[in-house]
């Protein structure tokens, strides 16, 4: 471990040990490494007594419900409307902007740790742990509870687990390295029932998912010689279907994994008109750095971006095209 990051790890453990009461938040949409990450933040600091506070600006999707301590994470809808926080932990979040409205109830003056693993990570806390070769938050949380010399009981185990799972994609993302599947092994040694978390969280499918799925697969697109493949969502789509947001997850691999495509790219009209686009990539191409040009962010392979309006839909698809080119 270079001497740097050795810095940041003792910055994090200092201000997980400095206060009493915290707050523990992440992303919005939060999708199985944000849930993990918490709730692994929220048992890391009770162990070293603290009283924690965890505060989503979205509820839980219901298939990561069923990780220890999940129901604890409150909806921000749900929180009493005078409550602020001065000492908080976000995790999974690359910018401040990740964190939503949850950011309205930190008090003036709040101290944060930001613990991450974008490469986009703009280092917006007063400690930062970021790790962009960890493939999860989730892995950075183990080796700080290990840090700790704290010893994981399986609920934890099962936390972390589900984070190392689906930011990896089921263990099969280039992300998955041997630091992962070490410290896979030592979760499944601690008792994690890896096969039925897989089950639920990779083979299952919501019948609203299977419905959206039947409807991405009929508008795909390919342009730009059949490198590009693109999808479109309505918002009238998620009412026919009575899909939830994590519904999507996952949709956007099946345009990337045509055999051929170097991009895929799912566009999800919102309500308010704007448009959300999630860009994947096959083995070339550097999507987080397209949607940082549109103001967004991500990983080289998986990142995203909001657009204004559906005209900027084929500006995007134009930058993916140029930016092919000159590979
Ligand atoms: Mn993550």
């Amino acid at each position: 471990m270079s001497g740097q990051l050795l810095r940041e790890y003792e910055a994090a453990i200092k201000f997980m040990n400095e206060g009493d009461d915290y707050l523990v938040v992440s992303h919005v949409q939060p999708d199985g490494d944000a849930i993990s990450s918490t709730l692994a933040t929220a048992w890391l600091l009770r162990k070293l007594g603290k009283r924690v506070t965890l505060v989503n600006e979205d509820t839980v999707p219901d298939r990561l419900r069923f990780m220890n301590g999940s129901e604890l994470i409150q909806p921000l809808g749900g929180l009493s409307s005078d409550l602020r926080f001065s000492r908080i932990v976000a995790v999974d979040c690359a910018d401040f902007k990740r964190i939503g409205r949850v950011s309205e109830r930190f008090a003036e003056g709040y101290e944060l740790l930001n613990i991450d693993h974008h490469p986009t990570n703009n280092l917006y806390g007063v400690a930062n742990l970021v790790v962009p070769d960890a493939a999860a938050t989730a892995q950075i949380l183990y080796e700080l509870i290990a840090a700790h010399g704290l010893k994981l009981d399986v609920e934890a185990a099962e936390m972390l687990y589900t984070g190392l799972l689906t930011d990896t994609g089921g263990f099969r993302y280039s992300n998955t390295d041997t630091r992962v599947m070490t410290t896979a092994a030592k979760l499944l040694e601690a008792g994690v029932n890896g096969h039925a978390i897989a089950d639920r969280l990779l083979e299952a499918m919501s019948l609203p998912q299977l419905k959206l799925l039947r409807l991405g697969l009929n508008r795909m697109q390919f342009q730009y010689g059949d490198r590009v493949c693109s999808m479109l969502i309505t918002p009238e789509d998620m009412a026919d279907t009575g899909a939830a947001p994590e519904d999507l997850e996952g949709l956007v691999n099946y345009a990337r994994n045509v055999e051929g495509v170097e991009a895929g790219v799912l566009f999800k009209g919102m309500r308010d008109g704007s448009v959300k686009a999630s860009l994947r990539s096959g083995t070339t191409l550097d999507v987080s750095a397209i949607a940082a040009s549109f103001g967004g962010g991500g990983h080289v392979r998986a990142a995203g971006c909001r657009l204004d309006g559906p005209e900027a839909m084929p500006l995007l698809l134009a930058a993916i095209g140029e930016a092919l080119e000159s590979l």
